[in-house]
């Protein structure tokens, strides 16, 4: 018999968060199933994703999201099913999601937990085949049980996150998250319906050389980071930029690297969101060794203000990260 076929089939993402849920002594296995929740309408939405070319769901929606941005097919579909699967799930008492201005209360009055996410990034990349991703992050309700979430439950610095999470949908599906306990990765297997550990213990490099930014907006940088760019540029680094948050991350996690969405002219708060994006995407790269900062703080301590806050974004490599700052620091002198 081939070797290979005598091999355990693998871990699958339920046995998995199973057997996590055993670590936690007290554990009641609410995080566990709204975890489980997460994968089901990730599943749902890479069907829909992967039929994006023949089905009427690529293009304009003809709306706006509350950024005043385009709104695509997809991310009103995506949208609609992670809310439909939290909602069914119980566990989870309000969302904050990218396509919505207001909380989205479920009705689980009795839910503990708050899920931030972005139900579908980089979605100008839908239409041309780029890989997409979805984004979340899991707080627990700070007021009673038994009553709808406050803004107070939505607006937790990111220290206070107890998971987080990506979904990339690419030349393979993979779920990434934490709780805190280090990263993995789970890869899809379409036939079976199924995500697989596939990357275990995630820890990304001290450093690499990769740099992920959109030059085209550089004029309009901050001093510290032009300086930090043209520092790449004399180590001879690589510039790689999708222009898809959650794939950038992905690949800078895995071989090491720095992405930056600094303040620029035209978003001086930069870009990005804290709460479905930065505070998402730094928890894990905390948690796989990395560093998330603004370029002058660490992003997981910003106070939120609002439920569709901006922030700077310099995340990936420690020292890369901290190079950055270094040039912020060294331009703030200057000035
Ligand atoms: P979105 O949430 O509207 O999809 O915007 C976020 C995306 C990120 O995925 C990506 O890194 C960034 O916007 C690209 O922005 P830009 O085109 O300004 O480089
Ligand atoms: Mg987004």
């Amino acid at each position: 018999m081939n070797d290979k076929l005598a091999l355990p089939v693998g871990t699958t993402l339920d046995r998995f968060i199973m057997r996590k849920q055993e670590d936690f002594p007290y554990a009641t296995g609410e995080l566990s199933q709204l975890l489980r929740d997460i994968a089901l309408a990730a599943k749902i939405v890479n069907r829909e994703i992967n039929r994006a070319g023949l089905l009427d769901v690529t293009g304009a929606y003809g709306n706006q999201n509350v950024q005043g941005e385009e709104q695509q097919k997809l991310d009103v579909i995506a949208n609609i099913r992670f809310i439909r699967a939290l909602r069914n799930g119980g566990e989870v008492c309000a969302i904050i999601s990218e396509e919505e201005e207001d909380i989205i209360q479920t009705g689980n009055t009795k839910g503990k937990y708050i899920v931030a996410m972005d139900p579908l990034d980089g979605s100008s990349n839908i239409d041309v085949n780029v890989s997409i991703g979805t984004i979340f992050s899991v707080y627990r309700r700070t007021s009673e049980t038994g009553c709808d979430g406050t803004l107070e439950d939505c607006l937790q610095n990111g220290t206070r996150q107890i998971a987080a999470g990506y979904i990339v949908y690419g030349s393979s599906t993979m779920l990434v998250y934490t709780t805190g306990h280090g990263v993995n990765g789970f890869t899809y297997e379409p036939s079976l319906g199924e995500f697989f550990l596939s990357h275990p213990n995630i820890v990304t490099p001290r450093t690499g050389k990769i740099y992920s930014c959109n030059e085209g907006s550089a004029n309009s940088f901050p001093d510290g980071v032009k300086n930090y760019l043209n520092y790449c540029k004399e180590e001879g680094y690589s510039g790689r930029y999708i222009g898809s948050l959650v794939a950038d991350f992905h690949r800078n996690l895995l071989k090491g690297g720095v992405y930056i969405y600094p303040a620029t002219a035209k978003a001086p708060n930069g870009k990005l969101r804290l709460m479905y994006e930065c505070n998402s995407l730094a928890f894990i790269v905390e948690q796989a060794g990395g560093k998330a900062s603004t370029g002058t703080k660490r992003v997981m301590e910003i106070e939120p203000t609002e439920l569709h806050q901006r922030c700077p974004l310099v995340i990936g490599s420690a020292e890369m990260v901290e190079k950055v700052e270094e040039f912020m620091k060294a331009e703030a002198l200057v000035s």
